[in-house]
């Protein structure tokens, strides 16, 4: 088994207590940051199945969660710093109803390193509040992370209140998170969807260009 391997093992089964050590070495011996936050993503989808399954209950999301908060602030000073690109300020946010921040700032911390300014608008985020910033900012890409199937139809709610607001033609709207796919999030108005966070950052970048 590689280390990557065992990364995904460790959390998936919530053995977490030297994860941090191992990823710091992992990390200080050349591996691919972004490699080490696939891993560890894919341990929290095998967390979400167990609990799908009820082998896992809300403590271990919890755990799951805060484990990847912690890890994530050990990656992040690695994720290489590009050139800022300037005037491209994306507006991100987690939907109304929805308290999952963990991928939301994953994409951020991608996003900043790749060189775009970020505005968080944090989770369970009213669509008012979105609409505002991107009237305020003239934001020409708004991400929004949505990881209950319950709380996707807040992105019809925010495409129709961009529309309204007479803002839809000069802003794109990309979503990403568990319960969506591509075919989901042009159904629900978005323009784009993002598997993860690099896939994000690549589909943004093309976006802005196009
Ligand atoms: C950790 C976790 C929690 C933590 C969240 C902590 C936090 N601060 O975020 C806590 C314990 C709070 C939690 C609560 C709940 N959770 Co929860 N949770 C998870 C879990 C295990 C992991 C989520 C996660 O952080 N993954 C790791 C990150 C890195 O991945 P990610 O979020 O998917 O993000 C990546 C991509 O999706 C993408 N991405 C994400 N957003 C965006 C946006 C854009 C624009 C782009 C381009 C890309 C992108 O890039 C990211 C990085 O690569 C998932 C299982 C899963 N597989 O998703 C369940 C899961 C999402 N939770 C679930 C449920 C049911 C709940 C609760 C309702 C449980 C309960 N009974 O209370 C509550 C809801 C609370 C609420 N109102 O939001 C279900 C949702 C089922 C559904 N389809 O609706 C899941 C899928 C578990 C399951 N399989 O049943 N949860």
């Amino acid at each position: 088994m590689t280390m990557l391997e065992d990364i995904t093992k460790m959390i998936a089964e919530l053995d977490v207590d030297n994860i941090a050590t191992i990823i710091q070495h992992e990390l200080d011996t050349g591996t691919n940051p972004e490699e080490v936050l696939r891993a560890l993503t894919k341990g929290m989808d095998e967390v979400g199945s167990r609990y799908e399954r009820n082998e896992y209950f809300l403590t271990e999301l919890v755990l799951a969660g805060e484990t990847m908060k912690e890890v994530f602030a050990i990656i992040k000073p690695h994720l290489v710093a590009e050139e800022q690109d300037d005037g491209k300020l994306i507006v991100v946010a987690t939907v109304k109803g929805d308290n999952h921040d963990i991928g939301k700032n994953i994409l951020i911390a991608m996003l900043l390193s790749a060189g775009f300014e970020v505005l968080d608008l944090g989770m369970d985020c009213p669509k008012e509040k979105i609409i505002d910033a991107v009237r305020e900012h003239g934001a020409k890409v708004v991400a929004l992370s949505c990881l209950l199937t319950m709380t996707m139809k807040e992105i019809p709610l925010i495409d129709e209140a961009l529309k309204a607001a007479g803002l839809r033609d000069d802003v794109k709207m990309i979503v990403g998170g568990a319960p969506l796919s591509m075919e989901l999030a042009k159904k629900l108005g978005a323009d784009d969807y993002g598997a993860d966070a690099i896939d994000g950052v690549r589909r943004i970048r093309a976006l802005l260009e196009g």
